[in-house]
């Protein structure tokens, strides 16, 4: 096993547990005498600190949602004096105001050794040379791992997003064995490479830590296949940290979550009650060690399960399964429930198309309709009409099987929609504007 911290990372369940309870016991004392939201929540359910003796006690806690983070724009949850406050990042909130985020020293040093735990679970070591390529900036992707990376030893190059010729060029001159970036910005440096007449397969990189978006195991799939490489699935979110909360390993069965930083849980998010091992549910976040902007039972709105039991790779900490999507990316569509990444998996499945797509939701009179808009691939693109007319109809069928409604099948010409340096935007909803 490839571990940074092999101690912390393979411990029992009654040592991890008491680390959390621990942990989370002193957070608590944290936020209700430096936060007045937070005291004012709890002062309301009646619980004082007191009342948490271990983190089985986690459920009396009251959830934050983003919403509280909008309220107390930009630094009224923060629970440490500015004066100790050393970085602040924000996410970009599509509408208004973004989600501001704050670190002291102590929580950088957290959010390194968890990205470095990251990067050495995908193989890592103080012998890569790894390329940065997700945003620096507000974003936490960019400096998140960067840290994480030279915490870890590595030798790093902080080229940030975008730029993809000299993306590919400092990967074959400087030798770039591992790279972090979105999986959509992946596939666009892949396909470049391909204009450039480069072979992948001839350059040192071996391994890349993908996140900050949904994907597929499917999208995996063609991603490895493309570059020879191993494509891990990375997540985080700029309030609980950013990246490093959780990661797969080679085994690729779930996300190990760092929950010696991070406590998850997964709760109905109607009923708002925790589920247990193996359930779908909201994934829902307690952080125990920051210090600037500790939240407890953080709603994340990502759809995920967990698992308990230790991975073959020999790291006992909580996986949590890929992530599905956001309830609030969920589509309701004549009144079914589709998620974009159901999507994916059916196009890439079939196999004939470019993995780029683009789904178009409309309202026509009463009625809700979706267009797939699939990219062709270079070869299809001069096949005849007949074969695109099968194909067509192939994804067609596929997607009514798997969604359970009709949709429009578009095949568009190769490389018309556009390409991500970032997270990609996969969904037009254009019965928003008419609301
Ligand atoms: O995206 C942090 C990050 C950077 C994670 C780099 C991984 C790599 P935010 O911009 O705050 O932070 O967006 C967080 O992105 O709630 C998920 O909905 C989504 N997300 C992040 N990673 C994954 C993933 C960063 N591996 C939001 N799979 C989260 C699916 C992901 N969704």
């Amino acid at each position: 096993m490839n571990c940074f911290n092999e101690k912390c990372e393979s411990m029992s369940r009654e040592e991890m547990r008491k680390v959390q309870s621990e942990r989370l016991i002193k957070t608590v004392h944290r936020v209700y005498n430096n936060v007045p939201f937070y005291k004012k929540k709890m002062d309301e359910l009646g619980v004082l600190p007191g009342d948490i003796q271990s983190v089985d006690d986690i459920t009396k806690l009251p959830f934050t949602t983003k919403q509280d983070l909008r309220d107390n724009y930009p630094f009224g949850l923060f629970a440490a004096p500015m004066e100790d406050v050393i970085r602040i990042h924000a996410s970009s909130g599509t509408t208004g105001k973004p989600t501001v985020v704050g670190y002291t020293k102590n929580d950088i040093d957290c959010w390194a050794e968890t990205m470095a735990r990251t990067f050495a679970c995908a193989g890592g070591t103080k012998n890569d040379i790894i390329q940065v390529a997700y945003g620096y900036g507000l974003f936490t992707g960019g400096l998140g791992a960067h840290y994480g990376a030279e915490k870890l030893g590595a030798a790093v190059i902080p080229i940030s997003g975008g730029n993809t010729k000299k993306q590919i060029m400092l990967m074959q001159d400087f030798g770039t064995t591992m790279i972090a970036c979105t999986p959509s910005y992946i596939l666009y440096v892949a396909e470049t490479m391909e204009e450039m007449g480069i072979d992948p397969k001839s350059l040192k990189l071996k391994a890349g830590c993908f996140g900050a978006e949904p994907w597929t195991d499917q999208m995996r799939k063609d991603i490895e296949e493309k570059l020879g490489i191993l494509a891990i699935d990375i997540y985080g979110l700029s309030e609980i940290m950013g990246p490093g909360v959780s990661s797969e390993c080679p085994a690729k069965c779930g996300l190990h979550v760092n929950e010696d930083y991070y406590i998850p849980e997964v709760i109905d998010p109607e009923s708002l009650q925790p589920l247990g091992e193996n359930i779908q549910g909201e994934l829902v976040f307690t952080t125990v060690t920051k210090e600037a902007l500790p939240l407890l039972r953080y709603r994340t709105r990502d759809i995920s399960t967990l698992h308990y039991e230790k991975c073959d790779c020999g790291r006992t900490l909580t996986r949590m399964s890929r992530v599905a999507g956001r309830s609030d990316d969920m589509l309701i569509i004549r009144g079914v429930n589709v998620f974009p990444s159901q999507i994916e998996s059916v196009l890439l499945e079939i196999g004939d198309t470019a993995p780029h797509y683009q789904i178009i939701v409309d309202r026509v009179g009463s009625l809700d309709i979706m267009e797939v808009q699939v990219e062709m691939t270079q070869e299809m693109f001069s096949d005849q009409v007949r074969k695109l007319e099968d194909v067509e109809k192939k994804i067609k069928m596929n997607l009514e099987s798997t969604l359970g409604i009709s949709s429009k099948i578009t095949l568009v010409e190769p490389k018309t929609i556009q390409r991500s340096e970032g997270k990609a935007k996969r969904v037009i909803d254009l019965r928003k504007e008419k609301r």
